[in-house]
């Protein structure tokens, strides 16, 4: 037999509306119960400022999570937007608000560059409400493409 490849992911997640904490664990529970994805660690679930979008949204609550993987990153996205979708979310207003947003951040030491896939997630190591929580779970994981851990851009972050 051969030995499925298992990845470790991290993930980030956001909601800001309806019970957003809610929202946030019951996609991990669900995360958990789909074949091939484990849920490993789960950082604290923050408030935070909305970034972006139209200027009267609610906070967020952020978070991220550790999985471990045996599907591909495509195959994972899929189940990520699967869960969103059953949640409720609905792709109305780009950066709008929303009641689920589930990110790939990382995916091993996988780079990713497609048009609806790119990993690590552009975007991540310039934001505060990604970083808080992925350097609670991963301080040491070093990003691929900018060789420094999740502490490092985390504490560059809160330079002034
Ligand atoms: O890209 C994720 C959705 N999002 C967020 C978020 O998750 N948290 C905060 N604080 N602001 C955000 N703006 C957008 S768009």
């Amino acid at each position: 037999m051969i030995a499925m490849q298992s990845i470790r992911a991290y993930i980030g997640l956001g909601s800001n509306l309806g019970d957003r904490a809610a929202t946030i664990i019951q996609a991990l529970t669900m995360l958990d119960e789909i074949p091939g994805i484990q849920v490993v660690q789960i950082s604290q679930l923050i408030e935070t400022s909305p970034v972006g979008g139209p200027p009267d949204q609610s906070n967020y609550i952020n978070g991220a999570a550790e999985l471990r993987c045996s599907l591909s990153a495509e195959e994972l996205l899929e189940q990520l937007l699967a869960i969103e979708k059953q949640m409720g979310r609905e792709r109305v207003q780009p950066w709008g608000p929303r009641t689920l947003d589930l990110d790939i951040l990382l995916f091993g030491n996988e780079i990713i560059d497609k048009p609806h896939l790119k990993v690590p997630h552009p975007l991540m190591q310039t934001r505060r409400f990604v970083m808080i929580p992925l350097s609670q779970i991963a301080p040491d994981v070093v990003h691929p493409l900018l060789g420094s851990t999740m502490r490092q851009i985390q504490c560059a972050l809160e330079q002034p």
